[in-house]
């Protein structure tokens, strides 16, 4: 299913108690309207879920492809148990969106793999701005609240 059927705001089950949870989040600057969007969305679930804002430690980098490495020093903490990276990468004239997808995604999954704990993909792959907007608050309900829900469920 893609996210233009599914409103990325609603979810099947009800949201974990997250009230022990200490989080990461990483956010890239490139697309900064939409990316904040996401970090709204994503505190947003993380407030509703009870985790406690002192238990949530926020870095930016400069762009998506960035994410793997902050997630990286984050992850490797003990006391984090889980981190979302956030990212907009929107398809342009040149084959980078292709580069910085592709290894963003697979970054974001070794870091995960590597030390045991979910670190979640909460970037948009879009066409254009306006279906980066329609999933960052828009009309198709905003990434960074699935981001943040998969998180709860995942730990
Ligand atoms: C260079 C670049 C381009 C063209 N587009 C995006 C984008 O749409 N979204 C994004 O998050 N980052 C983009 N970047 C920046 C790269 O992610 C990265 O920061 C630079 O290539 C430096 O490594």
């Amino acid at each position: 299913m893609s996210s233009a059927d599914k409103n990325l705001s609603e979810f099947s089950s009800p949201l974990p108690d997250g009230s022990t949870f200490k989080i990461g989040i990483v956010r890239a600057e490139w697309n900064e309207k939409v990316t904040s969007a996401l970090l709204a969305g994503v505190l947003n679930i993380l407030e509703k879920a009870g985790v406690q804002k002192e238990h949530i430690y926020t870095r930016t980098v400069p762009g998506t492809f960035e994410l793997p490495l902050a997630a990286q020093q984050l992850a490797k903490k003990s006391e984090i148990d889980g981190v979302i990276c956030l990212g907009c990468v929107i398809q342009g004239e040149t084959k980078h969106f292709d580069f910085i997808c592709n290894a963003a995604a697979n970054g974001i999954m070794e870091v995960g793999l590597k030390y045991n704990k979910p670190v979640i993909f909460g970037v948009l792959t879009t066409n254009n701005q306006e279906q980066a907007e329609d999933r960052a608050g828009g009309k198709h309900g905003n990434k960074g609240e699935e981001a943040a829900y998969s998180l709860l469920k995942m730990l």
